[in-house]
């Protein structure tokens, strides 16, 4: 990979993974691909970035060429809750976004085209404990996107020769951008209301118990399955990738172990309760670890320290 594009580069995900792969590959190797959120500064200041509205196959293509693209990571998305309160936007991003991808790289010989999934690819009748490939019957749309974005990733490899890849992530937590348009945010905002007032009202239940994984180890998951050897590899865009499962309910303990006035109490949002009620509490990630070696790195533990340390900084404020 040579010059990478990062489509929404402005996201939660798109903002950490941006400056890493900079980092990996030179800061004039990747670039920032930017709809409406704006970059962050860090993004913006440390590389290349262009305009790429993914529902505009020409301006995707005009990205491609101006910069001599062969390897897209292709982030932009609208999020599960999101996409359930606009349809027609998430179907124009989430479904036709992602063939717009697909199709420039596949025209342009690209070297990889990397696609995140989610456990939102999930659905009510998979096991609590997903397996691989397990059955997939999401009831969400973005969910239906995901299933959509691994089903096509698979076909372009084997119908494109294009090199596509993915991983199944699970809700990310991260302090760098404060996300709002999912439903595992809320373990983002608790950290933000720790700081700010020593308390969070959570919009799911204490007991809901959902996949968990920290942005270190998601940007890493995301630039090792896209490094790994293509020899070893029976699947190709539809890896579990597991860290970490929790409750609201636990967080909250961890977090008060090292802030006891911190207080947690509970306004549940139906739409983003039966989301999360529909996706399984745990991955098993067994086919990455055996097929590229995947490993997660941060527990609960190392996570609430991480997050606690960085967005006290960030925030300015003490411990
Ligand atoms: C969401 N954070 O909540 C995203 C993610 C697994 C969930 O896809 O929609």
């Amino acid at each position: 990979m040579k010059t990478i594009l990062v489509t929404g580069a402005s996201g939660q995900i798109g903002s950490e993974l941006v400056p890493a792969l900079r980092e990996r590959y030179g800061a004039g190797a990747v670039v920032a691909g930017v709809h409406r959120q704006p970059l962050t500064e860090e993004v913006r200041e440390g590389g290349p970035c262009a305009p790429v509205d993914v529902t505009d196959r020409e301006q995707v293509d005009a990205a491609m060429d101006r910069y001599a693209i062969d390897a897209v990571f292709h982030l932009a998305s609208v999020l599960s809750a999101a996409a359930e309160l606009s349809r027609q936007t998430a179907y124009a991003v989430n479904f036709t976004g992602l063939y717009n991808v697909l199709e420039s790289a596949a025209a342009r010989g690209a070297e990889r085209v990397v696609v995140p999934s989610s456990i939102a690819a999930f659905g009510p009748e998979t096991p609590a404990s997903a397996p691989n490939d397990g059955i997939q019957r999401p009831n969400t749309g973005y969910g239906i996107s995901k299933v959509f974005g691994e089903l096509m990733g698979n076909y372009y490899h084997s119908a494109a020769g294009l090199d596509v890849r993915g991983v199944r992530l699970p809700g990310i937590v991260s302090w760098k951008v404060e996300p709002t348009a999912g439903t595992t945010d809320y373990a983002v905002g608790v950290f933000y209301g720790l700081i700010r007032s020593r308390g969070y009202t959570c919009y799911l239940r204490p007991d809901s118990m959902l996949p968990m994984m920290y942005m270190p180890d998601a940007v890493r998951s995301l630039i090792e399955v896209a490094e790994a050897d293509g020899e070893r590899l029976t699947h190709r865009a539809d890896f579990n990738v597991a860290a970490v499962s929790f409750t609201p309910a636990q967080l909250a303990e961890a977090v008060s172990v090292r802030a006891p006035d911190f207080r947690m109490d509970y306004e549940i949002d139906p739409l983003r309760q039966a989301i999360a009620d529909s996706w399984p509490d745990r991955l098993i990630d067994d086919v990455a670890r055996s097929e590229w070696g995947w490993r997660h790195r941060y527990g609960l533990d190392e996570m609430v320290d991480d997050m606690i340390e960085n967005l006290s900084r960030k925030l300015g404020a003490g411990r």
